[in-house]
């Protein structure tokens, strides 16, 4: 299951030979505390059928790794990235400075300042270095957002998200029936 994959990536053990296909975006986040809100890009990715990986990378507690991560991802084939962290989020800010990649930027609610502090870290990047700030915890947006950049070269990919906007139509279209009942 998905949360045990999450587990075993993180642990840093590879998946077994089936899965383990290049990853074309790679998630990582400050603290295993963001997984939870985290979970939400990899979700969508895997619905997508989209190849990716999940990791622990902290601006502040692993800077060496943050720096290495970032600036060697597009070598290895990654394609975008999505950045989660909580409070002083440097994380994704920091990543969009070191690679050519597009970087997602999750601002992760933590216990104090209701995700304020996250979300002005990410989205207030000076000019020259973007970094796409979704809402707070809002990972899902993420996801969506990666799989749309990828749809521009991927038919198939583009189909598919075609595809999720008319269930999405139908699904509301159907609520408001229901209502109005
Ligand atoms: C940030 O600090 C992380 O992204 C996390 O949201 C926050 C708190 O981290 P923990 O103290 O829970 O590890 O770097």
């Amino acid at each position: 299951n998905l949360e045990g994959n999450l587990a075993t990536i993180i642990e840093g053990e590879k998946l077994d030979d089936k899965t383990a296909v290049a990853p074309r975006v790679g998630i990582i986040m400050g603290s295993d505390s963001d997984l939870p809100v985290m979970k939400d890009a990899a979700k969508i990715l895997e619905m997508f059928g989209v190849p990716h990986e999940v990791r622990i990378v902290s601006a502040h507690r692993t800077p060496d790794l943050m720096f290495d991560y970032a600036s060697s991802a597009h070598k290895r084939g990654i394609q975008v990235i999505i950045a989660g962290a909580g409070g002083a989020a440097h994380l994704p800010g920091m990543v969009a400075a070191m690679t050519p990649l597009p970087v997602v930027g999750v601002p992760v609610r933590g216990s104090t300042l209701d995700g304020v502090d996250s979300l002005l870290s990410i989205v207030q990047m000076p000019r020259g270095v973007p970094v796409a700030t979704v809402a707070v915890n809002n990972a899902t947006n993420a996801g969506l957002l990666a799989v749309r950049i990828l749809s521009v070269a991927n038919e198939n990919l583009m189909s598919r998200m075609i595809q999720y906007q008319e269930d999405q139509k139908e699904s509301v279209l159907t609520k408001g029936e229901k209502l109005e009942k």
